[in-house]
């Protein structure tokens, strides 16, 4: 694999034309193309990619909090969506093997690996969040797969809870053609009403489409069950996970879009689908220099 850093931007390519970049603010991946050269994921025309603001688009790391924190938490001052997709990251390297799946040809992949530390958050975010953390995120590009994995390690001498999610903005055709499949047998939060709405396991979910904004977070889903993204008839995106029981998915539609001021195309949202595992629906608890692990695997089709 060949992999070119520049300035804030580190890009694989596989022998086999797969590509992914990565942006150092946030480590947040804002490309990832098939050999065909078909980009996978939906970045807004207008993402800041300065580190002025989270990148609207890609695959911003949540952490440590998911949404706006509440006040009575340890994460009460932080900003929506914890720290992580919008400060610099540091490239730690990367390792190049063959294809764990065994796949015919020797299929060649890359891990891309990113460090964060709590010493090297800007010192006002750090009296926010007074943790000593380390991160490790590997971002490792296959043949038609990527797959992201956070590793939270607890450097410091307290407990420290916190919650992670991929957020994952997965391009598509048109969302009236999407269907999402393996959500039905999880209860979710339905947060487009006010207040939120606990929403208990009906098979009759199954498929989940889109007519309007969506914003709901499962929880209890059996991380190995696939959870996937269909396009008209075709399977367009197929996720796993590992450690993560949690899955967002969230369509802005119209007027959202319209409300976001780093959102463009103003009809992009009809291009894209957040499809985002994490552990969010409660908090994990790290013991001092106890560590976690969690991932997922993307497999466009
Ligand atoms: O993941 C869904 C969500 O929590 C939505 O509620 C919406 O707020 C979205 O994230 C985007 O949040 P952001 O802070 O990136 O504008």
């Amino acid at each position: 694999a060949a992999v070119d850093v520049s300035d804030y931007t580190v890009k694989a390519t596989l022998p086999s034309r797969d590509t992914v970049t990565i942006n150092l603010f946030g480590a947040t991946v804002t490309s990832w193309t098939l050999a065909s050269g078909e980009e996978q994921l939906f970045l807004s025309s207008a993402a800041k990619l300065d580190g002025s603001k989270a990148i609207r688009g890609g695959i911003p790391i949540v952490f440590p909090v998911f949404g706006p924190p509440s006040k009575d938490h340890a994460t009460g001052k932080l900003p929506q969506h914890g720290f992580a997709r919008s400060v610099l990251w540091e490239f730690l390297g990367k390792n190049t093997s063959e294809s764990r799946s065994g796949k015919k040809g020797g299929d060649e992949e890359v891990k891309l690996d990113f460090g964060l530390s709590s010493g090297m958050l800007p010192e006002e975010m750090r009296q926010k969040w007074p943790y000593e953390f380390g991160l490790v995120y590997s971002v490792t590009l296959g043949k038609d797969t990527l797959e992201t994995g956070l590793h939270v390690q607890n450097t410091g001498g307290e407990v420290v809870e916190f919650q992670a999610l991929f957020h994952n903005y997965l391009r598509i055709e048109d969302i009236s053609q999407i269907s999402i499949h393996g959500l039905s047998t999880s209860p979710y939060v339905n947060k487009t009403t006010s207040p939120p709405s606990m929403i208990s396991p009906s098979s009759s979910s199954e498929p989940l489409t889109l007519t309007s904004e969506t914003d709901r977070v499962y929880s209890s889903l059996k991380p190995s069950d696939p959870v996937t993204v269909q396009q008209s008839d075709k399977t367009k995106f197929i996720l796993t996970r590992e450690g993560l029981t949690d899955c967002t998915v969230w369509n802005p539609w119209q007027k959202g879009a319209e409300g976001m001021g780093d959102f463009e195309p103003k009809d992009g949202w009809r291009q894209m689908i957040c499809v985002e595992p994490g552990a969010v629906s409660g908090w994990v608890r790290l013991e001092a220099g106890d560590a976690w692990e969690g991932g997922q695997v993307i497999k466009a089709d």
